[in-house]
Parts: structure tokens; sequence; C-alpha cells
């Protein structure tokens, strides 16, 4: 009777510390013990836990719960923006949390909330405009988050209210737009009578693409913006004001400076409803360099882009997992850019990534 009570208590012995062992191997390396990731490393066996881990994150070896809020779906570059990002967190391991505020404030400022809320690790912003966000990224200070601003800045005065900005320089895109005006009208009396479709009220590219387009044309008398308004940088809204402008302006327009290529295209659209050529009658400069336009400056409709490059996700994770692995950013990064015209358009489309 003795034996066997003491061989009973050796397999209670032996089963608690079963028990105990296949407690630890759940507990992840950052201790976390949420049920998602809890359930995730249940499903891996302790062989290839290691490899597994090395494949799925990145240097710093944690996987972070990234929070995105993009701005919305307006224009081609906006799409090949977003598969970028959530292409690159996802294949450096990490777990995305999207959402896409339809190009409305309110939405955003409601989804970093939502990110605070679910105590995400890290927080991506496009800003839909630059200002009126201090009291949310205030939020994500309190609680700890880093903001990551991408593509397009705020307007906030402290600036430890985010980590770093990356995206694109947009007063110089509008610089090299008017450059390459005053160069391509150089041998032309003036007055040179230029419309321009500007993006989103109050948002960065919007700004700033009018600012570095103007200080090239100023002082320069024979250049004159007889019309500018939004077109939201949507292709609907484009064509509508173009047709807009060309009801005022008609014939006495030489230029169309529009800050991105989807109004340019929807702005095409209505300069061959009124029976002008586009690219002919009308010099057209956009900015994105997306496929769409390539296809226009192939077709002889569109003059020249100004490359805006959406394609920094994988730069933006590298930035991302470079600061929690304890590295000082600088606080805005520059993407590499370059500028196009009608007669490189049939050799560089099939090139083109987006
Ligand atoms: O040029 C435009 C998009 O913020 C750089 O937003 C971006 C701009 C881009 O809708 O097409």
């Amino acid at each position: 009777m003795k034996k066997f009570s003491n061989v009973k208590g050796l397999f209670v012995l032996l089963f608690a510390l079963i028990l105990l062992l296949a407690a630890c191997g759940s507990t992840d390396e950052s201790g976390s013990n949420s049920d998602a990731e809890n359930n995730e490393t249940e499903e891996t066996s302790d062989e290839n836990a290691e490899q597994s881990e090395s494949e799925t994150t990145g240097e710093a070896g944690e996987k972070l719960v990234i929070g995105f809020s993009q701005v919305g779906a307006e224009s081609e570059w906006r799409t090949a923006n977003t598969k970028s990002i959530q292409n690159a967190i996802k294949d450096a391991g990490h777990e995305l949390k999207f959402s896409d505020a339809q190009q409305k404030q309110e939405n955003q400022i409601k989804a970093i909330r939502s990110f605070i809320t679910q105590k995400v690790d890290a927080i991506v912003f496009s800003p839909v405009v630059e200002t009126g966000f201090e009291t949310v990224l205030q939020e994500a200070k309190d609680a700890g988050i880093p903001v990551f601003l991408a593509d397009r800045a705020v307007d906030v005065e402290d600036d430890s209210l985010w980590v770093t900005f990356l995206g694109s320089d947009f007063v110089e895109e509008g610089r090299k737009a008017g450059r390459w005006l005053v160069e391509e009208m150089s041998d032309q009396e003036g007055p040179v009578n230029i419309v321009e479709l500007q993006g989103t009220v109050g948002s960065a590219p919007a700004i700033d693409r009018k600012e570095g387009f103007e200080e090239i044309i100023s002082g320069k008398d024979k250049f004159e913006i007889i019309k500018s308004q939004t077109g939201d940088f949507t292709r609907a809204k484009g064509k509508e004001v173009m047709e807009a402008f060309l009801k005022s302006e008609g014939e006495n327009i030489d230029v169309l400076y529009s800050h991105n290529d989807d109004m340019a295209i929807g702005a095409i659209q209505a300069i061959e409803e009124y029976g002008l050529k586009p690219g002919e009658d009308i010099k057209i400069i956009g900015v994105d360099a997306v496929k769409g336009a390539f296809e226009a400056m192939a077709a002889g409709k569109m003059n020249v882009t100004i490359e805006c490059n959406p394609l920094f996700g994988p730069q933006l994770v590298d930035l991302i997992e470079r600061h929690f692995e304890g590295e000082e950013l600088d606080k805005r990064i520059a993407v590499e850019e370059s500028m196009y015209t009608m007669d490189q358009a049939e050799e560089l489309l099939p090139t083109r990534e987006y």
C-alpha cells in the first residue's frame, strides 16, 4: 500500500512538472500574455520556434502591433502607398491594425484614439490636413505610444509629439514644376496664363506644392495664375473644376498646374470634351508620376510629371524597428525622387511600379 502511494505521489509530481514546463513554454519573449499571442506561440512547436522567430520579426526581435491611420483612397498614389506600408509591416512579421479615414480628419482622430485604447506599440499616421491634431497626439504621447508621421506633415508646436516624419519634400516638388515651366516657356512671349488645381485644402502637399511653384514663377511677369481651386486630389473633382475653369476662361488658358496626376487626368478629359488638345493647346503639369500619367504622356496628352514616391513602406518599417532598438532618429527623413517628361514616357512606362 505504502509503495503504491509513493508511486502515485511521483506521478502527481511529474504531472505538475509537465504543467509547469508547458506554462513556461507558452510565454513569448516580450513577456506578453495576450490570448492572441499565446495562441500563436502554442501553434509553434519548440523545435522551429527559434527559426520562425528570426524569420518573422525585425532585428529588434520584437513583434510589434502597429496601428496605421491612412488618409483615404483618393488617388493612384494613395493606393500604392497603402499597399507598400501594409505589405512592409506584414512582411516584417508585425501585426497591422489599419484604418482608412476617407479624407476626413474626424475619422483619423477617432482611429488614433482607438489605437491608444487597444494599446498598440506604435502608430503610423498620414494626416489628412496639417492642423488640429495636438490633443490626440498628446494623448498618444501620454500613453507612451510613439507616432511615426508618414507622407504628410503636421503643423504642431511641440515636435516631441512624433518621433520622425518620413516623406517627400513637397515644396521642392512645386519648385521642380515651376522650373520646368519657366524653361519650357523660355521662348514664349507672355502672358502665360496658368490655372491651378490644388490638392485637399489644408493638406501639406497642397500648401507646399503651391508655395514651391509660386516661389519660382514670382517676379517673372509673364506668368500669371489666373484661376486656382481645389480638386481634392481626385479625378472626378479635377474634371469638374477644370470644366468650370474652361467655362470662364476658355482658350485663354495656356497651362494647367495640377497638384497631383489624378486631378490632371480628370482635367484632360474635360479639356478634350471642350474641344481643345491637352498637352498642346494647354500644357499639363502633374505631380506623383503614377502609371496613369505615363499613359497620358505616352499618348501626348500630358507634358510632365514630378515624381513623388509612395513606395516607402520598407523604409518606414526599418525606422520603426530602429526606434525600438533605441536609435535616435532624425526628425525629417526624405524619400528620393525625380521628374519625367513626355519623351521618356513610352520607354519608362513598363518599368513603373505604381
Ligand atoms: O500626391 C496625392 C495624394 O500626400 C503625397 O496625396 C500625397 C498626395 C499625393 O492623394 O496624389
